[in-house]
């Protein structure tokens, strides 16, 4: 049980196209209890392993809306086996992009394949903020954030900002 430091954009570990889990293994549910301590104490509704530096395609989540009743989910290999044509639109922000949100269209429901906490092969049906999140979580894996979407212009002012940032705390 540790909180790790979430990497933020820009940097380039967050751009690796994360590996595949050959096993769920005691190493990997170490990690993913990490993760999830780690989103716990940022607030955040999911989080992707390559957040806190370890290219493995596994993907945390919780997004009960209230904070006693944790519901985490743990997704290792995901694969989306169908997506709606049907887009939704949410406001989206991310853990590693801070402070900066965007309107963000993506398929409505989705439906995912991928192995649970116990290595167990797992099926779900989504839709609303679970198949948007899910999509979120999954594009970090390809190493894409969210404000890949925008216009160049509006992506390279979250960059700016965000490098300011960056290295004033560098000075601080
Ligand atoms: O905490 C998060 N909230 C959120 C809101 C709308 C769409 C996606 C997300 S995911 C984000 C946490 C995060 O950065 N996960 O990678
Ligand atoms: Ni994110």
């Amino acid at each position: 049980m540790a909180v790790k430091p979430i990497l933020t954009e820009p940097n380039k570990i967050l751009r690796q196209i994360s590996k595949s889990v050959d096993k769920v293994r005691t190493e990997e549910q170490k990690l993913m209890n990490d993760m999830l301590d780690t989103m716990y104490a940022a607030n955040g509704i999911g989080l992707a392993a390559i957040q806190i530096g370890v290219p493995k395609r596994i993907i945390v989540m919780d997004i009960s809306k209230d904070p006693n009743k944790k519901e985490p989910r743990y997704f290792v290999n995901p694969v989306i086996k169908n997506k709606d044509l049907k887009k939704a639109t949410y406001e989206e922000g991310c853990l590693s992009v801070p402070n900066q949100f965007a309107e963000i269209d993506r398929p409505s429901k989705c439906e995912v394949e991928y192995l649970d906490y116990n290595g167990k092969k797992q099926f779900l049906k989504a839709e609303g903020l679970l198949a948007t999140c899910i999509q979120h979580e999954m594009d970090h894996l390809e190493g894409i954030l969210f404000i890949d979407y925008l216009s160049k212009l509006k992506k390279s002012m979250i960059i700016k900002k965000l490098s300011k940032l960056k290295s004033n705390r560098a000075i601080l």
